[in-house]
């Protein structure tokens, strides 16, 4: 959506994400029937969709991409998540054979985003420390694993989402991301702030914004209790304004459960978004 401010004309892109297959996470407004939920996408006004994506091979691509133009909706963001939660592989496994099908599989995620101009998600994929494994050797699989991945698509933004403490142990906070992403040293490997996680990790959620202002790619919003925003009590006036303040130039999208129903969330998350947002 466009709105003037000062004079300007600013942009403030929201989408929301779609499961391109049914899946056990919950936090997905929308899943699977692809047709129909990406036209209502579309209707209720959404700029792009994000798409959550557990093996790009098992995709008919030609009818979804075919949907996507119908619609004139960019892919803002391609989720991974489902790689590690449905299909137990992910970058920091003990079986080195398992880390690579991580790596492979990622990588096609990869050439779909290039095509389709979206970024790369790095959320549970990076997977957790485990008692036999020192987590500082977790940390330096996925160093690698992240190293593979950026090198071989240098034209794909790749988004390392903090998470917060109950869904992993590695990467919690805006804090250690930047300075993981101090040593990894690749441009195209940047951050996605999900406002869920922020409010139970981060001391101050625009301080670290803020923080995150030079290498911030993406955006999820969920309310405190991962609804719709404005159904808990973040201040997502105060996220709005902060990201107009370090010109943000990425979507908004919506990681949100489908409550009271998968509709009403979208519809509620976008008016209320709207409002704030002009
Ligand atoms: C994914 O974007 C996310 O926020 C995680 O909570 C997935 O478990
Ligand atoms: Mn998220």
């Amino acid at each position: 959506m466009q709105y003037q401010k000062w004079g300007f004309r600013i942009e403030m892109k929201l989408s929301i994400v779609l499961s391109a297959q049914s899946a056990s996470f919950t936090a997905m407004a929308y899943q699977g029937q692809l047709e129909s939920n990406l036209k209502k996408i579309k209707k209720l006004g959404f700029d792009g969709v994000e798409l959550a994506i557990r093996n790009p091979a098992t995709l008919n691509l030609t009818e979804l991409e075919l949907l996507l133009n119908q619609n004139g909706l960019p892919v803002s963001a391609i989720g991974t998540g489902q790689v590690y939660g449905e299909d137990g592989m992910y970058f920091t496994h003990q079986d080195r054979k398992i880390r690579q099908a991580a790596i492979d599989r990622i990588s096609s995620h990869l050439d779909l985003a290039e095509k389709w101009g979206a970024v790369v998600i790095i959320g549970l994929i990076r997977g957790r420390s485990h008692p036999e494994v020192e987590k500082s050797e977790a940390e330096e699989w996925l160093l690698e694993a992240l190293r593979i991945c950026a090198t071989q698509h240098e034209k794909v933004k790749l988004a390392i989402e903090p998470i917060n403490r109950y869904e992993t142990d590695l990467l919690n906070t805006v804090e250690e991301c930047l300075h993981f992403l101090n040593k990894l040293k690749r441009n195209n490997v940047g951050l996605l702030l999900d406002s869920f996680h922020m409010n139970i990790e981060e001391p101050s959620i625009t301080r670290s914004l803020e923080n995150a202002r030079k290498q911030l790619f993406h955006v999820h919003v969920a309310d405190s209790n991962r609804w719709y925003p404005g159904a808990g009590h973040i201040d997502f006036s105060s996220i709005i304004r902060t990201l107009e303040k370090i010109n943000y130039e990425g979507y908004i999208s919506g990681e949100i459960l489908p409550l009271p129903d998968a509709d009403s969330s979208a519809r509620n998350m976008i008016e209320y978004m709207k409002k704030i947002i002009s």
